[in-house]
């Protein structure tokens, strides 16, 4: 179903200037003279929170009135960057504001730069899960996220001396103008204790948790305007609080500080986000979490459930589905199943059908440190009960196993959510396929490698369970809302709807050979890199020059996805610049933005290479005309909507097949950028979508790598082979980039030669170097590459979140749209 377009709020300049000052004056003490931007953008996100709690209101009112079916979006993590821009673009409010700012002699542009990011995930899922609640409410669907309130998000990255330093990320030191605190929500959650068996009248046997310790789970609710105003859910996430708040015997016994430690310990499951993406940390606290969250949520879905249907459980399945997104919030499964057998007295195989009705999983890596395991000890102390009941599925699961391979002790051993060995550990992923109806991957090579690599024979069992949905991302934010110029020229041409039909954009495929149209298209895109270099500027503190080709590599820093295969390229061709004056390049300026893992020492030492390699480029004369090298510190959502749009190369160089899916290369497409890249994640789907002349594929395939890591690959033959190679790594090791400390580089080297070159780099060096060669003779051709941007943002429609969001609705959710309407 068509979302509706025309919008339901309506407030003109004066009614919205006179909310601002009434802001100003009522609810931060302040006025118009006194004001500094901080103040402007708190008194103008209050002014739109007016119309989002009046959309909150009616949204819930209608939701409840309906009786609808809704989804439940588990999420550890949610990337949601700003939220101002965002809702004023949602809400069609963003002229009238900047008028009406404007008349108050204020800048717009100015207020929003003073709202701090909300970066409450490390990066692909995080954002995708942002991005998808966006979609729901645009597409007037009952939904909710749930997840955590964080006190410090992902760390803010400092560049000292080319090195990341992490710093503390304090999203809500001075308040946040958009959460609203919901007390009359309040949950509790248990932890530790043990687990007693008794028996029951009819001879039943009963277990009854006694839990060691209790916390509070405080909601708070963060709007999410879907675009045209009309439907507003929430993202509700939990703060961790002691439920005994003060220990007064302590206190007055003179222990001050003891008696504020249950309170600390309690706060501190809500504390900090745990900066790893594809790592799991297997740490006690980060187990807490995720029960935490779960467990709050699923008490919260059962109240609201329970409100209408009292203790009729018949009909939660036609009411409730959660996703679960990636293993984080696994944990609510056996939780599911506890509430149902322990506290509603359903017999198990009523129980496991509900539950088996209700969850669905994404999976977003194959990479297999990122696959969560815990160890049984630590789930036994923590989740004592919980223990029992997974062992409880794994044995009813391992008899099913064995009707289908009977007595096949290997496939049981594979397909076992317990793997033994010196240590048990609890296969987060097993019991995920195993406890929900439909499991996905995020692209369709990724969905097929999970089919075959990680649970072949899951596949095999329920043939139909594991399935596709390619990711996406909302056109509000990553195009309508972070390049306005493009935005506008796109409407002259396709009409102002294409924010809700992405695919409209093909209605541009006809001007792409249109002069008029390619310098109008490439002006803006020339604008926009002229807004990026001034951040640079500001950033960094050299020039760049606009005419170069603004070549982007924006992601988290991993080996796979291969930064350093950039880096040995941008030193090689320093190298042919300095043997060759004359060197035939387009100049061409480099751009990074990542940040690392703070454990993971040698994604630091790349970001420590690019610094440095950067340092000495930037600062010699002889190629700095035709090469620089930019490194944007503390890479996050409000710099992403710089990047973006001033990217003419999007730089998507991971291993094929280690790349789930990535959305990176989806936002850069979508503005225009042209993709360098494998046949990895989504590459694949762009690659289809823009056709083969209007991207540059390189390198090997997934069947390539396979076979060249079976037959024994030996990253020392390219070494010897090609002396580029040879030269740039044998560079690394001197101190020509780090002058005083040889060596200082040398861990890139040692990885790629001595430590086997996992990812391949230097397999795909050549053809890497190539492409890019292909890529700089298309930039030189001023019509060419014109077509192929304007192409790219033509053939973008696929990747709208909304398309997601749709094959979620349609294949799995089977949910209904709710519209929302006035009063
Ligand atoms: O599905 C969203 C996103 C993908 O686009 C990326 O390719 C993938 O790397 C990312 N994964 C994560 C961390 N995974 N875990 N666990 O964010 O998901």
């Amino acid at each position: 179903k068509k979302p509706n377009v025309e919008r339901d709020v309506t407030i003109n300049k004066s009614e919205f200037k006179a909310a601002v000052v009434r802001h100003l004056h009522c609810t931060l003490g302040t006025d118009e003279n006194k004001a500094n931007n901080h103040a402007w953008w708190k008194a103008t996100c209050s002014a739109m929170q007016e119309q989002v709690l009046e959309g909150i209101r009616k949204t819930q009112k209608t939701h409840y009135l309906n009786d609808t079916r809704a989804v439940h979006y588990f999420s550890a993590e949610f990337l949601m960057g700003r939220l101002l821009s965002n809702n004023l673009q949602n809400f069609g409010l963003f002229d009238v504001a900047n008028d009406a700012l404007n008349e108050l002699g204020v800048s717009l542009s100015d207020v929003l730069e003073e709202e701090p990011d909300m970066a409450l995930g490390n990066g692909g899922l995080g954002r995708l899960a942002a991005c998808f609640i966006d979609s729901l409410a645009t597409m007037e669907l009952p939904a909710i996220g749930y997840g955590i309130h964080y006190e410090h998000g992902l760390f803010r990255q400092e560049i000292q001396g080319g090195a990341q330093i992490e710093r503390p990320d304090s999203w809500r030191d001075y308040g946040n103008p958009w959460e609203i605190c919901r007390p009359e929500s309040i949950q509790e959650v248990s932890l530790y204790g043990y687990v007693e068996t008794k028996y029951g009248e009819n001879g039943r046997i009963q277990k009854e948790w006694h839990p060691g310790h209790i916390v509070k789970g405080i909601p708070w609710d963060i709007p999410v305007v879907g675009y045209g105003g009309k439907t507003v859910n929430v993202l509700r996430l939990w703060q961790s609080k002691s439920s005994g708040y003060f220990n007064w015997d302590v206190f007055n016994a003179g222990g001050y500080v003891d008696a504020q430690v249950e309170n600390v310990q309690a706060e501190t499951i809500s504390k900090v986000l745990y900066p790893n993406d594809e790592t799991e940390a297997g740490k006690e606290l980060r187990l807490i979490q995720q029960y935490f969250f779960c467990a709050c949520s699923l008490k919260d879905i059962i109240r609201r459930y329970k409100r209408a249907h009292g203790d009729d459980w018949s009909r939660f399945i036609d009411q409730v589905v959660i996703q679960l997104n990636d293993t984080h919030p696994a944990i609510a499964i056996p939780e599911l199943m506890r509430i149902l057998v322990d506290r509603a007295e359903l017999d198990w195989d009523q129980a496991w059908g509900i539950c088996t009705k209700v969850f669905a999983y994404t999976n977003h890596t194959l990479l297999p440190e990122a696959l969560e395991r815990w160890p049984a000890r630590m789930l036994e102390k923590i989740l004592p009960r919980h223990l029992e009941i997974i062992y409880e599925i794994n044995h009813r699961f391992m008899k099913e196993v064995d009707k289908k391979w009977p007595g096949d002790n290997a496939v049981k051993a594979r397909l076992s959510i317990i793997e033994e060995g010196n240590e048990k550990m609890v296969r987060m992923g097993h019991l995920s396929v195993i406890g929900s109806f439909a499991v996905n991957g995020v692209a369709e090579l990724h969905s097929r490698l999970v089919k075959q690599n990680l649970f072949p024979e899951f596949d095999a069992l329920w043939p139909g369970k594991l399935t596709n949905v390619t990711n996406g991302i909302t056109p509000r934010r990553w195009l309508k809302a972070c390049n306005p110029a493009l935005s506008k020229l796109i409407d002259k041409k396709v009409g102002a709807d294409w924010p809700l039909e992405l695919k409209k954009l093909e209605g541009l495929e006809k001007y792409a050979g249109n002069k008029t149209f390619q310098k109008q298209f490439m002006q803006v895109k020339q604008q926009n890199k002229q807004l990026l270099a001034a951040e640079i500027k500001e950033s960094l503190g050299f020039d760049v020059d606009t005419n170069a080709i603004f070549d982007v590599q924006i992601k988290r820093l991993h080996e796979y996805k291969r930064q350093h295969l950039a880096l040995l390229h941008i030193m090689a061709l320093y190298r042919r610049l300095l043997e060759n004056p004359d060197y035939d390049m387009h100049p061409r300026v480099f751009i990074f933005g990542a940040k690392a893992a703070p454990g993971y020492k040698l994604a630091k030492d790349i970001i420590y290479a690019i610094n440095k390699v950067a340092d000495k480029i930037n600062n010699d004369a002889r190629v700095n005309q035709k090469l620089k090298v930019a490194f944007l510190p503390n890479y996050r959502v409000s710099l992403a909507e710089k990047m973006i749009p001033a990217a003419d190369v999007s730089e998507q160089i991971s291993t094929a097949g280690k790349e789930a899916s990535g959305t990176g290369n989806m936002k850069l497409a979508l503005n225009g950028a042209v993709t360098i890249g494998t046949l990895d994640g989504a590459n694949i789907e762009i690659a289809e979508e823009v056709g083969d002349d209007n991207i540059f594929i390189f390198g090997l395939t997934v069947d390539e790598v396979n076979e060249l890591k079976a037959s024994g690959y030996k990253p020392y033959d390219y070494y010897y082979k090609n002396p580029e190679i040879k030269a740039v790594l044998d560079w690394l090791e001197t101190d020509y980039f780090t002058p005083g400390k040889p060596g200082a580089l040398a861990s890139i080297k040692q990885s790629l030669l001595d430590h086997g070159d996992q990812y391949l780099v230097l397999a795909d060096y050549e053809a890497y170097s190539k492409a890019q060669e292909e890529v700089d003779k298309a930039y030189r051709d001023k019509e060419r590459w014109a077509k192929m941007a304007i192409i790219n943002t033509a053939k973008m429609g696929k990747f709208t979140s909304d398309r997601s969001i749709r094959d979620y609705v349609e294949r799995i959710w089977k949910l209904n749209a709710c519209p929302v309407r006035k009063g």
